[in-house]
């Protein structure tokens, strides 16, 4: 399938001032160089307006890590899709394992956001993946696969193309242990065939399926050569230029 590979940057609650934001983007734009893949950054909701003419010059998109799924209203301290995609936004993350368990974000809640983020035409990344007890317990498929019908319940065949799925153990999140390349591909496979079964082939076919947690210059090579792994979510990485720079430019 000739799926475009995905490469997004999560900097998460990295940095702490516009000034260093905007010089960050600035170095990844300057190392995006002749990559061949679609290259996001998902900044905190204060930097996404600064860092869009910057991001813009090396031609990578722009990026939220999250959105609430109301329109507006009295909803103290949330962010809408209008509002980030009014700054330049074309992606959210949703569903992040970090929204899931420091902000008690539910499965529920994910599909709500799913549908807000494709009813005003940006596209999410939806983040899927299990802990390290249900990982040693041999669940990770079955919680992948859970969370899938949840997050993705409702959602049509023409709009889960528009979804790009992160696959994250959670046990490899920050942590600096990476999936084996071998494994994470598995998991791959089974997700793109849970997709078959739940659209059709074509569709599952289409649909991009990244890998995050502790991805680096080391593993991204392994990892991008696998067949069911077309991109990679990166959180500590992409707040190296030098390092994001080689993970953008994989070979
Ligand atoms: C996983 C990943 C980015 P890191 O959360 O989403 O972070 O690469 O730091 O493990």
């Amino acid at each position: 399938a000739a799926r475009v590979p995905f490469i997004a940057g999560n900097w998460k609650m990295n940095p702490t001032s516009v000034e260093e934001a905007i010089s960050l983007a600035k170095a990844i734009a300057d190392g995006k160089g002749s990559s061949k893949a679609q290259v996001a950054i998902c900044t905190p909701h204060p930097f996404l307006a600064a860092c869009k003419p910057h991001l813009d010059k090396g031609g990578i998109d722009l990026g939220a890590q999250a959105c609430y799924f109301e329109q507006k209203g009295a909803y103290t301290g949330a962010t809408s899709t209008s509002m980030i995609r009014s700054v330049g936004a074309k992606h959210v993350i949703v569903g992040h394992s970090e929204r899931r368990t420091v902000f008690h974000q539910t499965d529920e809640m994910v599909n709500q956001i799913i549908h807000k983020v494709l009813a005003d035409n940006m596209l999410p990344i939806l983040c899927v993946g299990e802990t390290k007890e249900e990982y040693e317990s041999g669940l990770n498929t079955q919680i992948c696969a859970i969370q899938l019908a949840k997050g993705l319940k409702g959602v049509s065949k023409e709009d889960a193309k528009k979804v790009t799925i992160a696959y994250e153990p959670v046990w490899a999140i920050g942590t600096g242990l990476v999936c084996d390349a071998s494994v994470a591909q598995d998991v791959h496979k089974f997700i793109r065939g849970w997709l078959a079964n739940m659209y059709d082939q074509e569709t599952a076919d289409t649909i991009r399926i990244q890998y995050g947690g502790s991805v680096t210059p080391d593993s991204v090579d392994e990892l991008m050569s696998k067949p069911d792994i077309d991109g990679c979510l990166v959180g500590g990485a992409s707040l190296d230029p030098a390092k994001f720079t080689r993970i953008m430019n994989f070979k």
